[in-house]
């Protein structure tokens, strides 16, 4: 991420502040009957206590426990008063409970943690809508936060459930369940980066703080010990989420993104890296409320580190949005590796096509202006020339290996004279912009050339505001025009493939995806960079300006 977005999110995205809890919970440390000492009891009659008078309902195998029973082994002492909840193998602990505000935003914190030895799952519920769940194998008590949530009435029966999907006799435990109503102010994500939270046991299986999971036994969290993470670099903090793929099915991490203003256009932005086990491809895909599809799927292989994933923009239609990212699995043991999630604002004047996702090519194939490929142009937004136009996923002009960071088609921009150009309406005068765009060289021969974005080309108010003289990027990486003031509301946009004076030759190729044009608001922190191009992690840009447009 370059540091204009680390300025840019800082300010878009604010912390998510618990005020009054005013939702009620009875009993939430599960104190209640009071069980004898070293005693414990379960619905179904097991134990030596009593649930009678208990505030929750259980189902047989569930229950209360007291420090330190005889069913513990290990010696577990309650991290909140002397008594904790226990589920062995699959049941439910319910309440209904009361104070909730419907529309309003909520989050739940349990302390959980499994039976020594063991391992279970969790998941918790809202009205029967699961609002959190993840693997328990810690065998010490530790936090997990759900998601974001909200409820359609002010009286919710929360439910607790284990399912035991591996089967046996295993338990998990739980206690101190808090429930405290959200506010926030601007997009945001529940532990964006998986910093938060406790680290999983190896191999990393486990809660991820602020996620759902829809497989409790392949999510996770890893640090850079981690078999997952497999010795790559971590774009942000020290942990990574993932997903492992099983065969049968698609496995996923699920959260809600709150604090967005409806009719508003938004990016989801973050990293994703495949595990790098031989022969394996994961298939990553991300959807809002589980039927629009903002990153479709797409082949993800172990690449120079992890990379940047753009989605497709998409407008809000609500403050809040259910966000699912999804490994389906391709080939191999695979494992999509997660971190630095995001969400950017795009508030400036709408680029057709941003992504070049239109015209559809066909798989595998690409097509250019000069008629090379076996696609076509007909009907994009864009007008190309020479050696530009769009490849699908996996052409040969990806190597079989890079993919568009957004959508499944980018731009390419082959030799000099190869050139897309757009007329842009929508600016507004007196108003500061600044283009960005994902690119990096085709991995082939002479890799990548002279990129240039030049606004009005050919006109008295032509200006070049971003000259690449050679793009070397091995991955795609956003760079960022010079901030530019319009003066009016329409500019055509061209950009275009030069040879930096003649000093490149050869067949060389840079491809482009994600063409955005964003107010460039002028907070502290940016402006010592107005005018500088910022590289994102593990690339650098060499920039030189001409000594005239040509
Ligand atoms: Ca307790
Ligand atoms: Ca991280
Ligand atoms: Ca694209």
């Amino acid at each position: 991420m370059s540091i204009r977005h680390v300025c840019a999110y800082l300010a878009v995205l604010s912390v998510a502040t618990a005020v009054s809890a005013a939702p009620v919970i009875l009993d939430p440390g599960f104190e209640f009957p009071v069980q004898p000492v070293n005693q414990w009891e379960q619905a179904g009659g097991a134990g030596g206590g009593t649930l009678v008078g208990a505030n929750w309902a259980f189902s047989s195998s569930a229950g209360i426990m007291r420090d330190v029973s005889a069913f513990q082994g290990g010696g577990v002492v309650a991290p909140e008063g002397s008594q904790f909840a226990l589920i062995q193998a699959a049941g439910t602990i319910t309440q209904t409970l009361s104070g909730f505000d419907p529309g309003k935003l909520y989050q739940l914190i349990v302390s959980q943690r499994a039976r020594s030895g063991q391992t279970n799952d969790l998941q918790i519920r809202m009205d029967g809508q699961l609002v959190g769940a993840g693997r328990t194998n810690n065998m010490n008590f530790s936090d997990y936060s759900t998601p974001f949530f909200t409820v359609a009435s002010a009286g919710p029966v929360l439910e607790f459930a284990a399912t035991n999907p591996a089967g046996g006799d295993k338990t998990t435990f739980f206690d101190n369940v808090r429930i405290a109503e959200v506010t926030v102010s601007g997009p945001t994500l529940t532990n964006p980066g998986f910093e938060d939270g406790v680290l999983p046991a190896s191999p990393g299986y486990g809660m991820a703080s602020g996620w759902t999971s829809s497989s409790t036994e392949r999510t996770g969290v890893n640090d850079a010990s981690g078999p997952f993470l497999n010795g790559q670099a971590i774009p942000e903090g020290s942990r990574v989420g993932f997903i492992q793929y099983t065969a049968a099915s698609t496995n996923s991490l699920s959260q809600m993104i709150a604090g967005l203003t409806p009719g508003q256009r938004y990016q989801l932005i973050y990293d994703e890296g495949e595990r790098g086990q031989s022969g394996a491809v994961a298939g990553g895909s991300a959807t809002l409320d589980g039927a629009t599809t903002i990153v479709p799927f797409h082949q993800v292989r172990r690449l120079t580190g992890m990379h940047e994933v753009h989605s497709l923009p998409f407008v809000a239609t609500a403050s809040t949005a259910g966000l699912t990212v999804s490994n389906t699995s391709v080939a191999g043991d695979n494992t999509l590796l997660l971190d630095n999630f995001r969400i950017r604002l795009l508030d400036g004047p709408v680029v057709g096509d941003s992504g070049f996702e239109s015209p559809i090519q066909p798989d595998n194939n690409w097509e250019q202006a000069t008629g090379a490929g076996g696609g076509t142009l007909v009907g994009s937004l864009w007008t190309f020339a020479g050696g530009a136009g769009i490849t699908r996923n996996i052409s040969a002009f990806q190597s079989n290996s890079h993919v568009a960071p957004e959508g499944v088609q980018h731009a390419i921009l082959q030799g000099r004279g190869a050139r897309m150009t757009q007329t842009i309406d929508g600016f507004i005068g007196g108003v500061q912009y600044q283009l960005s765009l994902l690119t990096m060289a085709r991995q082939h021969a002479q890799y990548g050339n002279d990129l240039e974005v030049i606004l009005d080309l050919g006109l008295p108010t032509e200006r070049m505001i971003l000259d690449m003289s050679e793009v070397t990027f091995n991955k795609f990486t956003e760079v960022l025009s010079d901030p530019f003031m319009a003066s009016k509301d329409s500019y055509t946009l061209t950009i275009r493939a030069d040879l930096d004076g003649g000093r490149l030759t050869g067949d060389r190729t840079t491809f482009v995806d994600d063409v955005q044009i964003n107010i460039l608001v002028p907070e502290p922190c940016t402006l010592a960079l107005t005018g500088l191009v910022v590289a994102g992690l593990g690339g650098y840009v060499r920039r030189r300006r001409h000594a005239g447009h040509r």
